[in-house]
């Protein structure tokens, strides 16, 4: 990889950017951060706008392209670093079971609990992309009850997306702390990438608090 080939990482601390920092970190991967104050919406402003109109992070960009979304984001640097075995392979049997995992966290988590948190009623079960949430949270468990990881003893950057996604959402109380979803995200959150930017981002986010009230 030369210099060129570094990645940038759109990054606000303590938001979804979190699992695209702490994957790189996984990684090894060598990457720059552009820091946005969320707390002064630096992210709703026209420079940012600008590179993603939706004004969210995380984003990269790499060898000049950018990618947004968190679930496009989690494959594509796994896929990145093979050699950090964080993925499986083409030819791998856990590789569609990890695509559909990654992908069910944007196309049915994360839609439930924005449902539950706006306490929004939920579309008629026939419509709605997640069934209902109940559903969606006990197929999940019942995945992560296998362990300890999602596909069993080897850990992939699916867990990384996962295990941050469940501190955060047991945090909020908007996902119950069964057994089997408290000891997940504590393993993934007792690992040394996701401990040492916690720290970096208690710092970082109280800095742009001081920032963002003076
Ligand atoms: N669909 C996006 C959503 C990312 C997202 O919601 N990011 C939040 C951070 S937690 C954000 O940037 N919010 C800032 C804003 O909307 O002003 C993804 O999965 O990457």
């Amino acid at each position: 990889m030369t210099t060129s080939d570094r990645i940038t990482l759109y990054y606000s601390p303590q938001s979804r950017a979190m699992g695209a920092r702490v994957l790189l970190e996984e990684l090894g991967a060598p990457y720059d951060l552009h820091v946005l104050n969320m707390k002064a919406g630096e992210q709703r402003k026209a420079p940012y706008l600008a590179i993603n109109p939706l004004g969210k992070v995380p984003a990269i960009r790499h060898r000049g392209a950018l990618v947004t979304e968190q679930v496009a984001i989690t494959i594509y640097l796994a896929d990145l670093f093979p050699q950090a075995g964080l993925t499986p392979g083409l030819d791998d049997a856990r590789r569609g079971p990890y695509l559909r995992w990654i992908a069910y966290y944007g196309s049915s988590f994360e839609p439930a609990l924005i449902d539950k948190f706006m306490k929004r009623e939920p579309a008629p079960i026939t419509q709605s992309p997640y069934a209902d949430c109940d559903t969606m949270l006990s197929t999940l468990e019942a995945q992560l009850a296998k362990g300890p990881y999602l596909f069993g003893d080897a850990i992939t950057a699916a867990d990384i997306l996962w295990g941050i996604a469940l501190n955060w959402t047991m945090m909020f109380g908007l996902v119950p702390r069964t057994d089997i979803f408290v000891r997940y995200a504590e393993r993934i959150a007792a690992r040394p990438a996701f401990q040492q930017i916690s720290v970096a981002d208690d710092e970082m986010a109280a800095q742009h608090a001081a920032a963002a009230g003076a």
